[in-house]
């Protein structure tokens, strides 16, 4: 992947990232010092690093690839998991806070983010040998070593049950096939985690490494969505993967469900950095830009939009908190991560398209996030489990009853 040159033109159009954090209800007193500093550290990053560039890197679709190092020095990879292994050995409070600040940036930061803690490293983690954790962990905490996390198929996505991906035994390896699809970071990985199906049909987890012959990562062009974000396809055609590169901890389907209880957790307080992120600069603008004679943050019709958001987000805030503790405890249940990534990824794409009116026309331009917001999270209600596939399973769990199919 070439490096990113800037842009001078767009980078000068860049206002200086301003950005305060509203926290209307003290919720930092329920913090620690310790968190306190974490997310202020990568709040700090996230202005120097990630803010001037980012508008460039949407408008031309590249992965800012030269901000890995920063990413994993801030922390970003894999903060929750130990430090046996080069982890960070946080709670999950700051990894939330962590997530929170780079999405505030992008959510496309944050993406690459979510796939290399919570989908590469922590099945690697938790399902993987001993061998496998120390060949494989530190290089990823450090960002010398990128992943992706291959479950989604073209033609299973919301069902990934279904999946064809498949293996045979071959000895002292396997011989992988099949296709994944929608995969972040996988343009530039250097391994991949992948489900797929042995000759029985039970799901298993490989590291595939990139160079084994023919495995392949096809880049997915014309998104309008999560831009900086490079997405890409896994393709495996009698891929030999050695047997030792298969996660021994973990068969089934709640191998990689489990990583996404992680990863969505993650997301939920993502989207409340993006969502942060439109309200603050839709109140800085309500301010500063008169019409009738006055600021339009005057006009009663505007102060309803910024009141809405705030209490949105103040609402979201509570939910990660509590739900952070519960995840610290081990209490929390994949039902109550649904709630919080369906809850919290839709509230901050409404805020996204009322902060987006409330900056008139200027709300459509890359002086504001708010656009880059927006599309981006059109991504963020998809993956990870859809809106409507996220109420299924808060049906199922209210009910009992199974309305997949
Ligand atoms: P079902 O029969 O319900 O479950 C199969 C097995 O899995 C267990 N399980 C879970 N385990 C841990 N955590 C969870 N959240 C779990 N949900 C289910 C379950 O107990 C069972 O275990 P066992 O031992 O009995 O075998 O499975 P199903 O086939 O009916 O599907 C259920 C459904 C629809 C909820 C699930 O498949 C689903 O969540 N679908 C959405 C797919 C999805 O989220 N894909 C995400 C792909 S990765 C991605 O998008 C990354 S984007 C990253 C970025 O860029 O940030
Ligand atoms: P489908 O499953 O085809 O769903 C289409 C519509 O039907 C949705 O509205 C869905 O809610 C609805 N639907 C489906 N089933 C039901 C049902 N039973 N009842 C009611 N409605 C239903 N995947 C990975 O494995 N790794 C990645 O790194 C990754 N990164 C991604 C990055 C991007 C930018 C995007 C867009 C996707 C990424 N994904 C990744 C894939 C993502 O997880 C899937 O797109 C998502 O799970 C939905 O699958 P699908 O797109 O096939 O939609």
């Amino acid at each position: 992947m070439p490096n990113f040159q800037p842009n001078p033109e767009i980078i000068r159009s860049q206002k200086q990232d301003l950005f305060e954090g509203p926290d209307f209800y003290q919720i930092d007193d329920l913090l620690t010092e310790e968190h306190v500093l974490i997310r202020n550290t990568v709040r700090d990053w996230v202005k120097k690093e990630v803010s001037p560039i980012i508008e460039d890197c949407c408008q031309r679709n590249i992965f800012p690839n030269h901000i890995i190092k920063g990413m994993a020095d801030v922390g970003a990879f894999g903060p929750q998991l130990s430090v046996e292994y080069g982890c960070g050995g946080l709670d999950y409070i700051s990894y939330g806070l962590i997530m929170q600040e780079i999405e505030r940036g992008d959510s496309g930061m944050r993406s690459t983010a979510s796939v290399q803690g919570s989908l590469v490293m922590y099945p690697i983690h938790k399902f993987g040998s001993e061998a496998q954790k120390h060949k494989y962990l530190p290089k990823l905490a450090k960002g010398e070593l990128m992943g992706c996390f291959g479950l989604t198929e073209p033609d299973h996505g919301s069902n990934p049950g279904g999946m064809v991906t498949n293996f045979k035994d071959a000895g002292d390896h396997v011989i992988l096939n099949g296709a994944k699809m929608w995969i972040s970071n996988s343009p530039f990985a250097d391994i991949a985690v992948v489900w797929a199906k042995d000759e029985k049909g039970v799901v298993h987890g490989l590291i595939v490494e990139r160079g084994m012959e023919g495995f392949t990562t096809p880049e997915t062009h014309n998104k309008w969505s999560l831009r900086a974000s490079a997405t890409g396809e896994l393709v495996f055609d009698n891929v030999k993967v050695p047997k030792e590169n298969i996660l021994p901890n973990v068969t089934g389907l709640k191998g990689p469900l489990t990583c996404l209880n992680s990863a969505r957790y993650g997301i939920s307080w993502g989207a409340i950095g993006a969502a942060m992120d439109c309200y603050d600069s839709a109140r800085r603008y309500a301010k500063e830009r008169h019409q009738f004679g006055r600021p339009i943050g005057g006009f009663q019709l505007q102060q309803k939009k910024l009141a809405e958001m705030l209490t949105e987000i103040t609402k979201a805030q509570l939910v990660c908190w509590r739900l952070g503790n519960l995840m610290d405890q081990g209490k929390a249940t994949p039902a109550q991560i649904s709630l919080a990534k369906r809850n919290n990824v839709d509230m901050a794409l409404h805020i996204a398209r009322e902060a987006r009116q409330i900056h008139g026309g200027m709300g459509i331009t890359g002086e504001y996030p708010i656009m880059r917001h927006m599309m981006n999270l059109e991504s963020v209600i998809t993956y990870e489990g859809t809106h409507d596939i996220h109420l299924l399973i808060l049906g199922m769990e209210i009910t009992g009853e199974n309305a997949f199919m």
